[in-house]
């Protein structure tokens, strides 16, 4: 048996089932291995839609997923995937066939490359010690949520495996998840205290905080001390449905969720980094606001922003102990009152926090977007995209995960779709690159087989990813693709067309998507008023057996405000 095959073999025994990648001579064997041994293999079109597939399949899945690519090229294609992974600390294994002699036309520094956008670098060296090496870097991936590049040299995936070692390779063990922190008792104690504290909480959930287990409890303690419940825009969906719940904080917030927020007195970031986007620049931290923060990784506390108490334990298990704190301290106090005379009951409501009827009617009435009121600018050429967004979010079913591009159309869909929770949008900005959205959704697809995959992009993020539309059609996803089409890189004309400056080079001629997507084998309508989309509302009625492109021809005539953030920042 050759390393390649060995290391294959492993790394499905590891559980690393889903792989996603272009093939080449150097991946070949490798990739047939895993195969072989049972993992799932998606081709993509490009390595850079085939990163971000796999970075949102392990994101969507909550499970490690890999990308096998070719030497040089293959890996430096994947590189902005790479990047995006390796900055959302997404457990993600990355299998690249390297070439060792620099005369080679493939030859690059990979492991500089890796080091470069902030992934870890790993190589197999010998027959004899592939197979370890290959499962450390399944290991550090899983445990250190981290993005791994694992190089494979040509010359070592093509020794022979010691017949010893070669049986072994289908034995590895999935390495055990990362243990969950446990926060100090002194600092559930003073968490305690400042929740107890507080008159006017709210807890904004990040990334950290992305599971079931997380959600209950923070609902619970939120409930008891009535906090108002917010998320940033990684984790949105987490709080959906519960009535105390702000939806997004940060640029994509509401009005009423930006005022109520900016009103808190205490705010609690759970597994979340209160970066500049999700508090405005600090902007939605009121004067006297005491913030915490809560995160299982020490070296994330304090990182974007001061905060008065700084928690090192996991999300989940750090709510359940403040929990538990809180209610010892409540019996022992009602004790005591009742020996005193007085009504436990009158302190169990002044524990009623932001929850007042006053602010539960406000939160019912209007903070949802589509609920703030909005002058139409549509036409009968093109759409408003709140109007489109609206009516999208009217017509697609419920259960949705959704994939979005970036650029000055990129809120709407993030702030008008609603989602049903935390793994129904995948969010892959933290590098701000155009042109991952498309392959988002279809990671998020197949990991949410069960949801309406729902793509939503700019026009030029769309031309740029458009490789994989042939993925879509290819892999038979039900999948929605709505393209904001303003002809333009919208976010740059707002960014500079305010101060005169000329804008060619960042306009462009009218682009038929539609007759493009057509072409790739899927159905699709152009869109330029909100009658046009009656389209969509019989595709979904119909057996949905190719994909639909919608290309909404969407008014531009004034840049998105939470792109003015975004301005603010650079
Ligand atoms: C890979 C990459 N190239 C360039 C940019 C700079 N950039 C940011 S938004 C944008 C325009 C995107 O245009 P489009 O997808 O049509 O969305 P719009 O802004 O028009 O809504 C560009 C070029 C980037 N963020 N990433
Ligand atoms: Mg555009």
């Amino acid at each position: 048996m050759k390393v390649a095959e060995a290391v294959g073999r492993a790394l499905y025994a590891a559980g690393v089932r889903q792989v996603f990648g272009v093939v080449g001579s150097g991946n070949f064997h490798l990739t047939n291995a895993m195969v072989a041994a049972g993992s799932r293999f998606v081709a993509a079109r490009h390595e850079g839609g085939a990163a971000t597939m796999a970075d949102a399949y392990a994101r969507m899945s909550g499970t490690v997923a890999a990308l096998s690519v070719h030497q040089g090229p293959g890996l430096t294609n994947a590189m902005t995937g790479i990047a995006e992974a390796a900055k959302s600390r997404t457990p993600l294994l990355v299998l690249a066939a390297e070439v060792t002699e620099p005369r080679s036309n493939f030859h690059v520094d990979q492991e500089a490359l890796a080091r470069s956008v902030g992934a870890v670098s790993a190589r197999v060296t010998s027959a004899e010690d592939a197979v370890t090496e290959a499962l450390d870097a399944v290991r550090r991936a899983v445990c250190e949520r981290r993005t791994v590049l694992l190089n494979l040299p040509l010359g070592v995936q093509a020794l022979d495996v010691p017949d010893a070692l070669a049986g072994e390779s289908a034995l590895a063990v999935v390495p055990p998840e990362r243990a969950p922190v446990e926060p100090e008792f002194a600092d559930v104690e003073a968490l305690a205290r400042v929740l107890e504290k507080s008159r006017r909480p709210v807890f904004v959930a990040g990334r950290g905080a992305r599971s079931p287990g997380a959600r209950d409890a923070l609902v619970t303690l939120a409930e008891r001390h009535g906090a108002l419940l917010a998320t940033s825009a990684v984790a949105r969906g987490l709080f959906h449905g519960d009535p105390w719940s702000l939806d997004v904080s940060g640029g994509f917030a509401s009005p009423l969720a930006a005022e109520l927020i900016q009103e808190a007195d205490l705010i609690v970031g759970w597994g979340c980094a209160l970066n500049m986007w999700t508090m405005r620049h600090g902007r939605l931290i009121g004067p006297d606001t005491t913030v915490v923060q809560v995160d299982d990784d020490a070296s994330a506390l304090g990182a974007h922003r001061e905060v008065h108490l700084g928690v090192t334990g996991d999300v989940e298990l750090t709510a359940r102990r403040a929990l538990q704190t809180h209610d010892a301290n409540r019996q022992a106090q009602q004790g005591e009152q009742a020996q005193q005379g007085h009504r436990a009951q009158q302190r169990q409501q002044s524990r009623q926090g932001s929850r007042t009827a006053d602010i539960g009617a406000s939160i019912a009435a209007r903070v949802r977007w589509r609920d703030v009121s909005y002058d139409d600018t549509s036409t009968r050429e093109r759409i408003d995209p709140r109007t489109l967004s609206i009516a999208l979010d009217d017509i697609l079913p419920a259960e949705r995960v959704i994939g979005v591009d970036s650029g000055n159309f990129m809120g709407y869909p993030s702030m008008y779709l609603s989602v049903p929770d935390e793994n129904g949008l995948c969010f892959t900005q933290a590098f701000q690159s155009i042109g991952l959205g498309l392959a988002t959704a279809i990671g998020a697809a197949l990991a949410r087989p069960d949801r309406l995959p729902v793509a939503a992009l700019g026009d030029g993020g769309a031309m740029m990813g458009a490789a994989e539309f042939d993925t879509v059609r290819r892999l038979g996803l039900p999948m929605v693709v709505v393209v904001y089409n303003d002809d333009a890189y919208g976010a740059e004309v707002h960014h500079f067309g305010p101060d005169g400056h000329p804008l060619e080079t960042v306009e462009f001629p009218p682009t038929d998507i539609a007759a493009v997507a057509r072409g790739y084998g899927f159905e699709a309508v152009t869109v330029h008023t909100r009658a046009d989309l009656k389209a969509v509302e019989d595709w979904l009625a119909g057996p949905r057996s190719a994909p639909l492109l919608i290309d909404a021809k969407v008014v531009a005539d004034r840049g998105a405000w939470w792109l003015e953030e975004a301005f603010r920042g650079h």
